[in-house]
C-alpha cells in the first residue's frame, strides 16, 4: 500500500483534498477505507489467479452465521499496516481509534457458531490455505441490545451502508433457486429426470466479503447470498407485491422467530438458498471431472443449518448430471463433512415432514430414499427396531437434521475432547456405532490476530519484547513465556499493561453508557449468550450471598471486586430475559448500598458484541466460565480471556477441560460437579434443591429474600425465578453448584492479595494459550479431514 509513514500520509491527504469536501472523520474513514481495500483487490485477484493455476482442492465453510466483527482495523493487523497508518494519522491529527469506531459490526451471527467461522475464516487465509466461507448476508444484522427498565428490547442494526460496505455485489453469479411447485418425471435423452414444474423463483446474488491473512498475501473469499426476486418468477401463484415481499423477507433476519409456521419455513427457505445457491456456485466454478469432486473440493457444514447440502448436493448430480444415486452418493458422501456445537435437546434442529415436502418437494424425495436406503441396510444388518428408530432419518413425520448430517458426510466432529465424547458415548451412540470410524474431535481455537495482536496491542508488544515475533506465526510459540512467569519486570510490565486495558475499558463505558468503574477492583468478566446452562443465574445469585455476607457480618470486608456481564437473550427466551431483568434489578440495589458498593459492583454491559468484546476481555482479571458441566460443547471465549492473561473461574466441561490440563489446576480456580454427576442425576432424575435448600442457611435465607421478592422488581419476576430453582428442579443445578462456587470465589481473593503472584499466574495462562489459537485446530481439520496444501502467496 506504501512503504513509509510519509508515503502514506502524502496518499492520504492527497486523496482527502481530491474530494473537495469538507474535512471530516466521516470523510478520512471513508479515504482510509478506499485505500486498505485497493491494496487488498490485488492480493485477492492474484489469490484467486494462484487458486486458478494450481488447481489445488478448495475447502468451502457453510455457516448460517459469521460473526466478523469490525473489518478496517483487523486488515490493517493482518497487512501489518497499522502502527504505520495510526502513526501517520497521529501526526495529521487523526485518532485511529476514532475512526475504526465509525463501523457498524456485520453482527450476521448470534455467538459462539458464528465468531468460531469468522475465527477460521481468519486463519485459512493466514496459513495459505485454500478455504472460502458461504453464509447469508442478512440485511439486519444481530438485533441491538437496550434495557428499558432492566429489561432488553431490541432494536434492528441496520449494518449495510450506500458505500463503502463490507462487501461487493456480484450480479454475475446469481443464481435462481427454486421453492415449491410440482415434481414431474420427465423423459429426456439420456433416460427418465425430474423436474420441478411451476415453482417460485428467488433469486440468489451473492456479495464477496475479502478475508485477508496474515502479512496480506493471502485473500480468500467470504460469499455471501442475499435473496431478491427472479424474473423468472413472472407467474408466480399469488400477487406479485406479496411474492415479493416474501422474498425480501428471506435473508432479513437472522434466526427468524419459529415458533409460528411462517418462521419455520422462512428459516427453511434461508436454509435451503444457503446451501442450493452455494453449490450450485461451487459446481459451476468446478472444472474437473465431477467424479473427482471429493479430491478437488471439501465442503464443511457448519452444525446441521446447512445440511440440506446433501440432498442438494444429490440433486445436482442426479437431475442436473444424469448420475445414478450410487454414483451420487459415493461422491457426495466424500465431499461433506459435518461440525455438531450442541448437545442441547432444543438446539437439535428437527423439520416436519410435510414442511419441507411441500416446500422443496424435490429435496424431501432425496431425503426420504436416503432414508429408505440407510434402513434397508441397516434391517440387512439385523438391527434391532430400536436402533433402526434411533437411526433413523425421518421419525414420525420429523426429519432430524443430525442423523442426516451424519448419514451424509464422511467426517462428523465435535468441538471439545469432552463433547466428542459425550456425542460418541450418548447422543449420537448408536450412529457412532454404525460409522465407527467417522467420528473425531477438532477441540475449537480463536485466533490469536484478533484475540491477542488486535484486540491487545500492549500486551502484543511486550509478548514480542521478551520472546520475539515469532509466537505471531506459530502460537503456541508462546509457551516461551513461561520462563518470564518470574521475571519481576516482565511481570510489572504485564500488570500495567493490565491496569491500562482497564482504563481503556473504563474510558469506553463511560462513553457509552456513563458507567464509572474502579479501576482498582477486581474485574470478573461473564460475556457470553444469556442462556440457563451458562448460569449467569448463579453468579448473581452469588453475588446476593456476597452482598448478605457484607451485611450480616462487619467484619467481612472483602477486596473491592466489579462484577461485569455481557449477552444478549434469544427474543423469545423467556427464561433469559427473566434472568437480565434479574441481574439489572440485583445491580441497582447493590450499586445503591453505600456499604456493599465499597466491595462490589454489577456492571452490564448493554449490546454486547464483537467490539465490546475487544474492549472487555484484554480487561479481565477473572473469566467466568461456569456452565452446568456436559452443556457447553465447547466455549471459545474462555481462550480468548485465558491468552490475555485472565484466570478462569470455571466448571469442567467443554474446552476449559482442556484449558485446565493446558495451565494447570493450580493456575485457575476449578469448582463444581463433573459431567458424569450432572449426567447420573438427570437420568435418575435424582437431584432435588429441596435438599440443598434445607441442609443450608445461606442459601435457605437467600431463597426466603427471593420469595419476599428483596431481589426482584415486580412479582413476576420474583415468581419465575423462585420457580426455577424451586418448582421446576433448578434444571441448571444452580444451587447444587453454589456453595462450591462462592468457595472457588473465595480462592480468588486469598490469590489476589498477593499480586505478584497473581501476574504470575496470569502469565501461565498466556504461555499455556497458544495451543488453543484456531491455526491449530485448522491445521488439524486440514490434515485430517479436509486434505488441504499450502498455496505460498507470491506476495
Ligand atoms: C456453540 C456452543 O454452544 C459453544 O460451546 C461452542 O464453543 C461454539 O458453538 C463453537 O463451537 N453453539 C452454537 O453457537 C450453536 O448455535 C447450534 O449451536
Amino acid at each position: 500500500m506504501f512503504s513509509s509513514k510519509e508515503e502514506f500520509k502524502k496518499t492520504f491527504t492527497d486523496r482527502i483534498e481530491s474530494k473537495g469536501t469538507e474535512k471530516s472523520l466521516e470523510l478520512a474513514h471513508e479515504i482510509l477505507w478506499e485505500m486498505t481495500n485497493d491494496w487488498i483487490q490485488e492480493s485477492w485477484k492474484r489469490t484467486n489467479q494462484l487458486y486458478e493455476e494450481n488447481h489445488e482442492k478448495q475447502l468451502y465453510y457453510i455457516s448460517i452465521e459469521f460473526l466478523i466483527g469490525r473489518v478496517l482495523g483487523q486488515n490493517l493487523i493482518n497487512l501489518n499496516f497499522y502502527n504505520l497508518v495510526k502513526e501517520g494519522l497521529d501526526e495529521l491529527g487523526i485518532e485511529l481509534s476514532e475512526i475504526e469506531e465509525l463501523e457498524i459490526e456485520p453482527g450476521l451471527g448470534n455467538g459462539g457458531l458464528g465468531r468460531l467461522a469468522a475465527c477460521f475464516m481468519d486463519s485459512l487465509a493466514s496459513l495459505e490455505l485454500p478455504g472460502h466461507g458461504y453464509g447469508l448476508r442478512y440485511r439486519g444484522g444481530l438485533f441491538t441490545q437496550h434495557f428499558v427498565n432492566g429489561n432488553q428490547t431490541e432494536q434492528p442494526t441496520n449494518w449495510i451502508k450506500d458505500k463503502n460496505n463490507v462487501d461487493t455485489r456480484r450480479e454475475d453469479l446469481a443464481v435462481d433457486i427454486p421453492y415449491y411447485g410440482e415434481v414431474q418425471l420427465v423423459m429426456g435423452l439420456d433416460g427418465m429426470r425430474t423436474k420441478i414444474e411451476n415453482p417460485e423463483w428467488v433469486k440468489a446474488v451473492p456479495y464477496d466479503i475479502p478475508i485477508v491473512g496474515a502479512n496480506g498475501g493471502t485473500v480468500n473469499t467470504l460469499r455471501l447470498w442475499q435473496a431478491e426476486v427472479s424474473n423468472r418468477s413472472s407467474s408466480v401463484g399469488k400477487e406479485y407485491a406479496v411474492y415479493e415481499r416474501e422474498t425480501a423477507h428471506i435473508t432479513d433476519r437472522l434466526y427468524p422467530d419459529d415458533s409460528l409456521e411462517t418462521g419455520k419455513i422462512l428459516r427453511l427457505k434461508q436454509q435451503y438458498l444457503l446451501c442450493s445457491a452455494s453449490l450450485q456456485n461451487i459446481i459451476s466454478n468446478h472444472k474437473s471431472s465431477l467424479e473427482k469432486l471429493p479430491e478437488s473440493i471439501a465442503i464443511q457444514i457448519n452444525d446441521t443449518h446447512p445440511a440440506l447440502a446433501v440432498p442438494e448436493l444429490m440433486r445436482i448430480l442426479i437431475d442436473d448430471f444424469s448420475w445414478d444415486w450410487e454414483r451420487a452418493w459415493d461422491v457426495t458422501t466424500r465431499t461433506i463433512s459435518y461440525t455438531n456445537h450442541t448437545i442441547l435437546e432444543e438446539a437439535m434442529e428437527k423439520w416436519d415432514s410435510h414442511l419441507i415436502q411441500s416446500l422443496l418437494p424435490r429435496i424431501f424425495l432425496i431425503i426420504e430414499e436416503i432414508d429408505r436406503r440407510f434402513k434397508e441396510s441397516l434391517q440387512n444388518q439385523g438391527k434391532d427396531d430400536e436402533t433402526l428408530r434411533k437411526l433413523s432419518i425421518i421419525e414420525d413425520g420429523v426429519i432430524k437434521m443430525a442423523v442426516l448430517a451424519v448419514v451424509g458426510s464422511y467426517r462428523v466432529n465435535g468441538v471439545a475432547k469432552l463433547h466428542t465424547e459425550i456425542l460418541k458415548k450418548r447422543e449420537m451412540k448408536e450412529l457412532n456405532e454404525q460409522f465407527p470410524n467417522k467420528f473425531h474431535n477438532k477441540t475449537n481455537g480463536i485466533t490469536h490476530r484478533r484475540w491477542l495482536i488486535k484486540a491487545n496491542q500492549e500486551l502484543s508488544g511486550l509478548v514480542t519484547e521478551a520472546i520475539g515475533s515469532q509466537w505471531m506465526k506459530e502460537p503456541e510459540r508462546l509457551s516461551e513465556l513461561h520462563y518470564f512467569s518470574q521475571n519481576q519486570s516482565f511481570l510489572q510490565n504485564f500488570q500495567e499493561i493490565k491496569s491500562l486495558k482497564k482504563e481503556q475499558l473504563i474510558h469506553h463505558l463511560q462513553r457509552d453508557q456513563n458507567i464509572i468503574v474502579d479501576p482498582s477492583s477486581i474485574f470478573d468478566i461473564h460475556i457470553k449468550r444469556f442462556h440457563g446452562y451458562k448460569r449467569q443465574l448463579m453468579n448473581i445469585l452469588h453475588i446476593q450471598m456476597l452482598y448478605d455476607r457484607i451485611k450480616r457480618d462487619s467484619t467481612y470486608r472483602p477486596y473491592p471486586r466489579t462484577f461485569f456481564f455481557g449477552g444478549k437473550a434469544a427474543p423469545s427466551y423467556h427464561f433469559a430475559k427473566q434472568v437480565i431483568k434479574m441481574i439489572n434489578t440485583v445491580a441497582t440495589k447493590v450499586n445503591n448500598d453505600p456499604l456493599a458498593r465499597q466491595h462490589l459492583h454489577i456492571v452490564f454491559v448493554e449490546n454486547y458484541n464483537v467490539t465490546q468484546a475487544e474492549y472487555l476481555i484484554p480487561a479481565a482479571d477473572v473469566s467466568e466460565q461456569i456452565s452446568t458441566a456436559s452443556k457447553e460443547a465447547s466455549g471459545t471465549g474462555n481462550m480468548k480471556f485465558m491468552m490475555n492473561g485472565a484466570l478462569t473461574i470455571g466448571t469442567f466441561d467443554g474446552a476449559n477441560v482442556e484449558i485446565f490440563e493446558q495451565v494447570g489446576q493450580e493456575n485457575a480456580f476449578v469448582f463444581g460437579m463433573r459431567a458424569e454427576q450432572v449426567m447420573d442425576y438427570e437420568k435418575n432424575h435424582s437431584y432435588n434443591p429441596k435438599e440443598i435448600i434445607e441442609s443450608d442457611v445461606e442459601i435457605e435465607k437467600l431463597m426466603e429474600e427471593l420469595v419476599k421478592g428483596d431481589w426482584t422488581e415486580g412479582k413476576a419476576n420474583a415468581d419465575f425465578i423462585v420457580g426455577q430453582l424451586l418448582h421446576e428442579g433448578d434444571p441448571y443445578f444452580v444451587l447444587k453448584d453454589l456453595q462450591s462456587y462462592a468457595k472457588a470465589h473465595e480462592k480468588i481473593l486469598d490469590a489476589y492479595e498477593n499480586p505478584i503472584k497473581w501476574a504470575e499466574m496470569g502469565v501461565e495462562n498466556i504461555a499455556a494459550s497458544g495451543i488453543f489459537s484456531s491455526d491449530r485446530t485448522i491445521q488439524q481439520y486440514s490434515d485430517d479431514v479436509w486434505h488441504l496444501t499450502k498455496v505460498p502467496s507470491i506476495y
